[in-house]
């Protein structure tokens, strides 16, 4: 059974048009098809606002089942840089704009996109405040017997050490970017908030199978 229709056909492909212009790697029949499935996730979600988008819970369950994703702290990041305009929903328009990068982002593309999730308060830097927080609760996941918040703070000395050029003790972009172009392993020093190759490819092809039947 189709869960509730928000949209009729044209109106998907009306919407499919409009976005399609604006995100760079999904073609219009992908973006409707994009549009489809978005529907019938946000159709099933127990609270029926019609039209608000994936709410939290519904995203990170997305993110965690569909993508693979384990990390709490890295899921709500990935929910806030999708949820571009701060409503606490991701509409399907914010929904496709971040697929875009997510799973066909460009090297440069994703560059930003980590950045954006590391730099947790938005100010533009990543702090040393916010590193041994992102270290820590991806490193600390049992008890040991040494202490453990030394081991971090140990880690995000020579994270700057690595990747703070200009020497201020945070990371700007410039730094970051220019990190991880020398070390691309670098790009998610600070926590998973990328899918891996399989789950894009799983994805995909789940998303896209029927396009020829349109
Ligand atoms: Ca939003
Ligand atoms: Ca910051």
């Amino acid at each position: 059974m189709p869960t509730i229709i928000l949209m009729n056909r044209r109106m998907i492909k009306n919407l499919a048009e409009s976005i399609s212009k604006e995100v760079k790697h999904f073609n219009k029949t992908e973006v409707e098809h994009l549009i489809r499935q978005f529907n019938s996730l946000v159709g099933k979600q127990s609270d029926r606002r019609g039209g608000s988008g994936l709410d939290r819970a519904r995203f990170r369950n997305i993110l965690h089942n569909t993508f693979g994703l384990t990390d709490d702290m890295m899921m709500d990041r990935v929910f806030r840089v999708f949820d571009k305009d701060n409503d606490s929903y991701v509409s399907v328009k914010e929904w496709i704009e971040g697929l875009s990068v997510f799973l066909r982002g460009t090297f440069d593309e994703k560059i930003k996109y980590c950045f954006d999730i590391y730099d947790l308060n938005g100010n533009g830097y990543i702090s040393r405040e916010e590193m041994f927080h992102m270290l820590k609760n991806s490193l600390i996941r049992q008890p040991t017997e040494e202490d453990p918040e030394e081991g971090v703070k140990d880690l995000v000395e020579i994270a700057l050490k690595k990747m703070d050029h200009d020497h201020d003790s945070q990371l700007s972009y410039a730094d970051f970017e220019r990190a991880v172009k020398d070390e691309s392993l670098l790009l998610e020093a600070f926590g998973t908030c990328l899918p891996d190759a399989k789950r894009v490819l799983a994805f995909e092809q789940h998303a896209f199978q029927d396009l020829s039947e349109h």
